[in-house]
């Protein structure tokens, strides 16, 4: 098989899996089993797919409320994500954090936060110590265009790009916070010049496009591992899900239903699917099976895994005198 076409299959599968899985999340949210907050990034999976196949996994990535796919993309353990959503103790947080606090260590996923814009600072964090250390490693920040808004955001662009810190910032632009347009927060849809104020090369991509998506990412990445400092991508894409939970928003305004519409046209995934079909491949039926193998896989062993122990809610909630210091 051409490369290229293997290339794109591993991007197919990390979509499919990103898809599926929080499409199965969504089933989990209808029906009341999964209880805490789930925010589905469903629609948006070139994203993650494209950015964490152009890092090492070495590297580290950090998200926020909407990081199913940035987790799964980076390599976290699906049946540990699925655990965590219903709260069980083999969770990737032991049950205690759900959908917004994911974290994989040996993956090099430091860590998701539901605090809009707090991992984004940690991320710079993690960079400077590579830089100070010598290690030729990348730290990559998911976060919204609603982050934008947030101080942290343009605090850490501009000390990344004073020390010249090996991290990339990628805003993923999918036109809403909550339930607000971007037009309703913002003067001009301007958010691919971000990193100008501090002299950090930005870039603005379509998020729905893996190709180039993976093309801007390595082109920062590389950049980064140069000595060359950071790097700002705006990635446009859109959530086809409400902004907290399984269903649409389509009520939120007549705004959100055109635009929608439009949007499933541009299926991030869909156009994976054409590409590999187009270029022979001829058993994505027997992979979409294996898929949903898996799956049910992970979510048997998540439903069958302990609640966890509520005498020990208190656990890693305070630090004992003398610990760690
Ligand atoms: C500091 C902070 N302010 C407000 C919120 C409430 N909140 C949660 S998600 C969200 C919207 C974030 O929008 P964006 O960054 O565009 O991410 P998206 O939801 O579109 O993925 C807000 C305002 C929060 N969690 N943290
Ligand atoms: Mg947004």
């Amino acid at each position: 098989m051409h490369s290229m076409t293997e290339w794109l299959l591993d991007r197919w599968e990390t979509m499919a899996l990103v898809r599926r899985t929080e499409e199965t999340i969504a089933d989990l949210i209808e029906s009341g089993e999964a209880r805490g907050p789930c925010h589905l990034a469903i629609g948006q999976e070139a994203v993650a797919a494209g950015v964490c196949a152009a890092i090492e996994p070495e590297d580290t990535v950090w998200g926020g409320h909407r990081s199913h796919g940035h987790y799964l993309a980076k390599g976290g353990s699906l049946e540990a994500l699925l655990a965590e959503i219903l709260g069980k103790t083999t969770g990737c947080s032991g049950g205690r954090g759900g959908s917004m606090h994911l974290i994989a260590r040996e993956q090099g996923i430091l860590g998701t936060v539901p605090i809009v814009a707090a991992t984004v600072p940690l991320a710079v964090g993690a960079a400077m110590k590579y830089k100070m250390r010598s290690e030729a490693c990348a730290a990559v920040a998911f976060f919204g265009d609603g982050a934008i808004e947030e101080g942290p955001v343009h605090e850490s662009m501009n000390l990344a790009a004073l020390y010249r810190l090996p991290v990339i910032f990628v805003c993923e632009n999918n036109l809403y916070s909550s339930h607000l347009h971007a037009s309703e927060r913002r003067v001009a849809d301007n958010l691919d010049r971000a990193g100008d104020f501090h002299s950090i090369p930005s870039e603005r991509v379509d998020g729905n496009d893996v190709h180039a998506v993976y093309e801007v990412a390595l082109r920062a990445v590389e950049r980064a591992r140069a000595g060359k400092g950071p790097g700002f991508l705006e990635c446009r894409t859109f959530r086809w899900r409400g902004h907290v939970g399984a269903s649409a928003d389509v009520d939120v305004g007549v705004r959100r239903r055109g635009e929608l519409t439009e949007w499933l046209a541009k299926d991030p995934l869909l156009r994976v699917e054409s590409e590999l079909i187009e270029n022979g491949v001829r058993d994505l039926a027997d992979r979409r099976k294996s898929l949903e193998a898996r799956l049910a896989r992970a979510l048997a062993a998540a439903r069958q895994a302990s609640e966890p122990d509520g005498a020990r809610a208190a656990d890693h909630v305070w630090q004992e005198a003398g610990c760690g210091r």
